[in-house]
């Protein structure tokens, strides 16, 4: 029975996804949502959690029926749906935290080649940061050449990743209570590879056959990804691309211009688009574009590489996850580049329909029908060329009279790293502090995260954000939440009059948003950064804290990893829809209450916006009250 297609409104809250909706139908292409469609409804098995591929005895699947015969309650090797949610559910995490860990270290092999000599398109730009870095790593930073410290730096990043530390070198930023607890319940995190392998091993058959142990190292496993990983990922990009600072920029599909060639940059790594964007800057690239009658070049960004450029560079933001098919068939981009994570394969296809290349640059995510350059550090800048020139020639092939661009740009603010932060504060957390105790700002969330078709595009982002607002709790927002919360209008000063009369007044006198943009997907760990700070500041561990976290609309291993490190940091935090484990009691109970007694958080799952509201708003009230501030 094939099931009636839904409407455009019905999809997306935006009015630009939904011209391009109709336009994808109109020229008979495929997106996201027909494809699920297709796919509705899923296998009940998997959504539960409850089939097992890990061997090949089987494939298992366990029945969500209890049956008196007991059949189909046991995979061929005995393991029950607990010990195969568990299993399905540690692999997962396993995923999350090696993407990622994995763009970490990429950013570690760029600061080796810039110390090696090996590049001259790279250089450390903060020099500033990679001295209190490696001096908050316990190298001695100080007088010794900059060549020096970066190498020792570069050593110590890698040992992270190794098997020989008892604990990641980050992790001195946690509260000292939080450290103490991680290691009285096994859960510190001793070295990224080490936790994702052993999160593998464990999960082969015959190994860890007790749910809630396997749980418990998906939590290193993720803690290994937010206070090591990610957090490199962080910290050596702003020493390579520079700090960011706050700055304006813009965001929708608007931002695409019929008058330019447009490049779009999609995916995680700033290693490959911050090159694209100097080579989209370069005077005989610009002139190139000239020559084919178009007015400059546009490098717009779509999810966490495009966050990454917002960031740093103010580079205008073409959407979220959903919106990234949708840009193609504006029939305006001559070129999609990507490096790797979030990038649909059915890119190439919709690609192929218009007169757009696309670029992959990864030899890690080569995509059959892509054009690829194998970009690495000592040829960036030179293949980087390569590519905005061939967008230029594309720019010939564009047919005017398939070009639709259907709204104006938003202004969004941008650009909110730690420094930052503290510098708008005048250097010291005491003033936030001073609005959290007063209750002018009583709490704080983070949204973060993708787009997922089974939800209206970014409704619940949108909702939640301003249904948290409202209640005088500041928003951070970091991946796909950016461009919703941006267009929505969420990202800029003004935005200050949607929000309750505290939050209101806060940000009237600083002159930020109620909203603020904190990065990309890796950049969660700015925020974990960011609860180390205020709990070290108040004595208190980050449980403490009137704080949230939220994926509304989340879809991705990465996302679920994120989600159980903020939880095993003490982090309360809502998602929109479950992961597949409700094919196990034990895990689900643990997931939504037992890690509680464990580790002070837990997860709660909502998918109404407003419910999920009401949810972070108790919690906050609750901390606030047993901090002895007024709810
Ligand atoms: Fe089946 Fe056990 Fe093999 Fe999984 S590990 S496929 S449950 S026999
Ligand atoms: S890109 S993980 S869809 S936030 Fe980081 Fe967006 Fe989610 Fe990817």
């Amino acid at each position: 029975m094939t099931r009636e297609q839904r409407s455009v409104e019905e999809l997306s809250i935006w009015e630009d996804a939904r011209s391009m909706l109709r336009k994808a139908r109109a020229e008979g292409v495929e997106t996201a949502w027909d494809r699920l469609e297709q796919q509705t409804p899923h296998c009940t098995f998997c959504e539960l959690g409850t089939t097992c591929r890990n061997c090949v005895m089987g494939p298992c699947r366990i029945s969500p029926k209890a049956t008196k015969s007991g059949k189909l309650q046991r995979g061929v090797c005995g393991a029950d749906a607990d010990v195969i949610v568990a299993r399905n559910f540690g692999r997962f995490i396993a995923g999350g935290s090696a993407g990622h860990s994995d763009h970490g270290r990429d950013l570690i092999e760029v600061l080796e080649a810039i110390v090696e000599g090996e590049t001259t398109d790279y250089a450390i730009r903060d020099e500033a940061k990679l001295r209190r870095i490696a001096a908050e790593l316990g190298i001695d930073a100080a007088e010794r050449p900059l060549m020096d410290v970066a190498r020792d730096l570069v050593d110590e990043c890698y040992s992270d990743f190794g098997s020989r530390r008892k604990s990641v070198g980050f992790l001195a930023r946690a509260p000292e209570k939080r450290r103490a607890l991680w290691e009285k319940l096994g859960m510190t995190p001793r070295g990224v590879d080490r936790e994702i392998a052993e999160m593998m091993h464990r999960t082969h058959m015959g190994c860890d056959n007790d749910a809630p142990n396997t749980l418990i190292h998906a939590a290193r496993c993720a803690l290994a990804d937010g206070w090591s990983g990610s957090m490199i990922g962080t910290e050596l990009s702003d020493i390579i691309f520079g700090v960011p600072t706050p700055s304006m920029s813009t965001a929708n599909l608007g931002i695409l211009k019929k008058d330019t060639v447009n490049i779009l940059v999609h995916g995680h790594n700033p290693v490959v688009s911050e090159m694209i964007l100097a080579a989209a800057r370069e005077p005989q690239l610009i002139a190139a574009a000239k020559a084919h009658g178009a007015s400059g070049i546009t490098v717009g960004g779509l999810c966490c590489t495009g966050n990454e450029l917002l960031m740093r560079q103010g580079i205008p933001m073409a959407g979220n996850h959903l919106m990234t098919e949708l840009a193609i068939v504006t029939g305006a981009v001559e070129a999609v580049v990507v490096d790797y994570q979030c990038i649909m394969p059915s890119l190439v296809q919709i690609a192929g329909c218009y007169h757009t290349r696309f670029i992959t640059t990864a030899g890690k995510a080569r995509f059959t029908g892509a054009i690829h350059f194998d970009i690495h550090p000592h040829n960036a800048m030179e293949e980087a060329r390569k590519i905005v020139q061939m967008a230029v020639d594309a720019f010939a092939e564009r047919d005017p009279k398939r070009v639709e661009i259907p709204v104006e740009p938003v202004r969004i603010m941008t650009g909110f790293s730690n420094e930052a932060i503290l510098n708008a504060l005048g250097g010291s957390l005491t003033p936030l502090l001073d609005a959290v105790k007063a209750g002018s700002i009583r709490g704080f969330v983070a949204i973060v995260g993708c787009n997922n078709p089974k939800i209206q595009q970014d409704s619940a982002n949108v909702g939640l954000a301003k249904a948290l607002i409202e209640r005088d709790i500041m928003v951070l927002a970091t991946g796909c939440v950016t461009t919703a919360a941006g267009k929505a209008g969420l990202l800029v000063p003004e935005a200050a009059s949607m929000a309750g009369p505290g939050l209101k007044a806060v940000c009237t006198a600083l002159g930020i948003p109620p909203v603020l943009h904190m990065g990309s997907c890796v950049d969660n760990s700015r925020i974990m950064h960011l609860c180390g700070l205020i709990a070290n500041e108040l004595g208190v561990d980050i449980s403490d804290l009137p704080v949230g976290a939220s994926s509304p609309e989340w879809y991705s291993e990465k996302a679920a990893a994120i989600g159980m490190y903020a939880v095993a940091s003490g982090v309360y935090t809502h998602l929109g829809l479950p992961p597949n484990i409700l094919g196990s009691q034990t895990v689900t109970d643990l997931a939504l209450n037992g890690l509680e007694g464990l580790v002070g958080a837990s997860f709660a799952v909502e998918p109404d916006p407003l419910k999920a509201a009401d949810l972070l708003d108790a919690r906050i009230r609750a901390k606030r009250e047993a901090l002895g501030l007024k709810p």
